[in-house]
C-alpha cells in the first residue's frame, strides 16, 4: 500500500526515468534501435527495480498512466535523437507493454496521438509484448494488433520461448520480431541443446519472414555462436547495459 502511494506521488514528482539498451545488428555491428526500460529514483529508497514496482503498478492500475508516460518520453527522446543524429533516421524504439495497458480500449488512439505529438513515424515504434499477454487476451489482441499494424507500428514477442502458448499465434497475429529469451542464450556456447533451440527459433523466424533478436548476449562466445546461426540482431551486456539518455547518445556518436 505504501508502494502504491509512493508510485502515485512518484509519477507526479517526476521520479521516473528511462534507461535505454541498444539493439545491435549482428551483421553490421550498428545500433539499429533501443529498448526503453523504466527506472524509479525513490527519494528514500534510492533506485527501485522495475521487477519490484511494475507488478504493483499492474495490480493497482497505475501501470496505465505510467505506461503512457513511458511511451511519450521514449518517443520524445527518439525524436530528439533523430534530429541530433541525421544518420540514424531508421532508429527504432522498443517499448514494453504490460497486459493492463494492452487491454486499454483507447490504446490505439493514445499511441496515435503520442506519435503525432512527438513527430515520430509509426515505423520507428516497436511494442514488446509477451506470449502470455497475447494468449490471455486473444480476442482483444486480434483487433488491437491488426489496428496497430495498419498504423505501421511493429510488434515484438518478448521473452519468446518461455510462455505457455501455441505457435499458431505466429500466423494468426501480425508479429514482426521474435526476441529470444536470455535463458536460451546464457549457455549457448557450451550447451548443445540451447544451441539447437536457438537455431530452431532463428530458422522459424526466417521462414516466417520475421526478424529475430537474441537477448542476454553477454560474451564474445555467445556472439560467435549467434553469428554462426545467422541470428539478425542482439541485445545484452556485451554491447551495453541499459544506460541513461546521455550515455545512450554517446553510444550513437561512436
Ligand atoms: O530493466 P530491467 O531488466 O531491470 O527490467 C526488469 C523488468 O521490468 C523486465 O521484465 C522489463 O520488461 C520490465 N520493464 C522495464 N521497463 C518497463 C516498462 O516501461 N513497462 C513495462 N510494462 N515493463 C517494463
Ligand atoms: O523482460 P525484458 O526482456 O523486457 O527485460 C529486459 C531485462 O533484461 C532488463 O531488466 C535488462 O536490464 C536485462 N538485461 C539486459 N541485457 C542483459 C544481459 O546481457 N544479461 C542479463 N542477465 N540481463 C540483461
Ligand atoms: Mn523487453
Ligand atoms: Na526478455
Amino acid at each position: 500500500l505504501q508502494l502504491e502511494t509512493d508510485l502515485r506521488r512518484g509519477l507526479e514528482r517526476r521520479e521516473f526515468q528511462l534507461y535505454y539498451q541498444p539493439i545491435v545488428s549482428l551483421k553490421t555491428s550498428a545500433i539499429t534501435g533501443f529498448e526503453a526500460l523504466i527506472r524509479w529514483q525513490h527519494p528514500q529508497r534510492g533506485l527501485v527495480s522495475p521487477a519490484e514496482f511494475i507488478p504493483v503498478a499492474e495490480e493497482t492500475g497505475l501501470i496505465v498512466p505510467i505506461g503512457w508516460w513511458v511511451l511519450r518520453e521514449a518517443c520524445r527522446q527518439l525524436s530528439a535523437w533523430k534530429i541530433q543524429f541525421p544518420e540514424y533516421q531508421s532508429l527504432v524504439m522498443s517499448i514494453n507493454l504490460s497486459a493492463k495497458q494492452f487491454t486499454q480500449t483507447n490504446l490505439v488512439e493514445e499511441i496515435t496521438e503520442i506519435l503525432r505529438e512527438t513527430n515520430v513515424p509509426a515505423q520507428s515504434l516497436k511494442l514488446e509484448i509477451t506470449e502470455s499477454v497475447i494468449m490471455d487476451n486473444a480476442e482483444i489482441a486480434t483487433t488491437m494488433l491488426f489496428q496497430l499494424q495498419s498504423l505501421g507500428i511493429q510488434l515484438s514477442i518478448d521473452d519468446f520461448g518461455t510462455g505457455y502458448s501455441s505457435l499458431a499465434y505466429l500466423y494468426r497475429f501480425p508479429t514482426h520480431t521474435l526476441k529470444i529469451d536470455r535463458s536460451f542464450i546464457n549457455k549457448i556456447d557450451i550447451d548443445s541443446e540451447q544451441f539447437e533451440i536457438v537455431r530452431t527459433i532463428v530458422t522459424l523466424a526466417a521462414n516466417l519472414g520475421m526478424d529475430v533478436v537474441a537477448e542476454g548476449v553477454e560474451t564474445l562466445k555467445h556472439l560467435a555462436q549467434l553469428k554462426a546461426l545467422n541470428c539478425g540482431s542482439g541485445q545484452g551486456y556485451l554491447f551495453s547495459k541499459p544506460v541513461d539518455s546521455q550515455m545512450a547518445a554517446k553510444l550513437l556518436q561512436e
